[in-house]
């Protein structure tokens, strides 16, 4: 029987997976950690949760006893450049603190990676699952760190530790301090305003993935037979690849008027333009059947239609 811990779920993917696991697996069976207090009291069991305090993590674990916990926890990008030593804290001490839980209790564990574990000396197209990873930010320092550890746990504990490098993720749920953020905002200021200012430059090309495909991802790859992964931590994970130009047309399709402009930040530019512009994911496809379903075109209209629908209830 699947009992989960999600840490960091009131996060981007959090808030989005923690329902999908509710769903697949029952709601009491899916316990919401945070540090902050979630929007929607009474939606499930949740509980405050510091993961950087490692008496607070062993407990915590040990009452609920998953046996999978999704650790999100960690501080993006761009405030990571911000506030270095507390990204180092949260992003490997909680992942330190959570991966002894799992030696003495047993329990899988999924840890998000990101292109972020990429750097400016990696091939940037079609960036291949093993190359370079020579990260230039504290964040993708402690990315790469993380899969390091991740694999050690398995290779010398036999953790069940598995995880993805996620491209920037688009969602109507708010992102928080990331370089890849602004294909987000774009749709709300879009239906919102009319227009946008991208802080990236119009050719910046990423990966991206829309909501659905990184939960789809997360929860295919704790149920693959681990027995069948060669690769563990992480697998590189794409669905397209986009610049803030090709976004804003992809929207203009739908609303004509859309005004996209352009002015670079310097920090979160330079932090763009060390990560890749492609991935080759085909590791993830052959060794547990990874496949994308949304494309461009139907990630902007399900986009849409839900931040249209968010508007809406903001304004009723
Ligand atoms: C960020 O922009 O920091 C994240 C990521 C790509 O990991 N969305």
């Amino acid at each position: 029987m699947t009992r989960v811990l999600v840490t960091g779920a009131a996060g981007q993917i959090g808030s989005a997976l923690v329902p999908a696991l509710r769903e697949a697996y029952g709601g009491d069976r899916v316990l919401a950690t945070d540090i902050h207090p979630p929007t929607e009291p009474g939606a499930g069991p949740f509980a405050l949760l510091d993961c950087t305090d490692p008496g607070a993590v062993a407990e915590r674990l040990a009452e609920h006893r998953p046996t999978v916990v999704y650790h999100l926890a960690a501080l993006l990008s761009a405030v990571g450049e911000r506030k270095p030593q507390t990204a180092y804290e949260v992003n490997l001490g909680g992942l330190f603190n959570v991966l002894e839980a799992a030696r003495e209790q047993g329990f899988a564990v999924f840890t998000p990676s990101s292109i972020a574990a990429f750097g400016p000396s990696t091939p940037r197209d079609g960036t291949p699952q093993d190359t370079l990873q020579r990260p230039s930010t504290m964040y993708g320092v402690t990315k790469v760190a993380g899969e390091l550890l991740c694999d050690y746990y398995h290779t010398r504990f036999g953790v069940d530790t598995r995880g993805v490098r996620y491209p920037g993720i688009i969602s109507a749920s708010p992102p928080g301090g990331g370089t890849t953020d602004y294909a987000v905002e774009i749709f709300f200021a879009a239906v919102e305003r009319g227009s946008y200012t991208s802080f990236l430059s119009a050719d910046t090309q990423l990966d991206m993935m829309y909501m659905p495909d990184a939960l789809r991802a997360a929860m295919e790859l704790m149920e693959a037979d681990g027995t069948g992964l060669a690769h563990r931590n992480a697998f590189n994970v794409t669905a397209m690849q986009l610049t803030p130009a090709t976004l804003g047309d992809a929207i203009r399709r739908h609303l004509p008027d859309f005004r996209l402009g352009f002015d670079p930040d310097p920090v979160r530019q330079a932090i763009a333009d060390s990560w890749p512009r492609s991935l080759d994911d085909s590791a993830a496809r052959e060794e547990w059947g990874w496949r994308p379903e949304y494309d461009l075109e139907g990630m902007t209209a399900d986009m849409l239609r839900r931040v249209r629908a968010r508007a809406q209830v903001r304004t009723s």
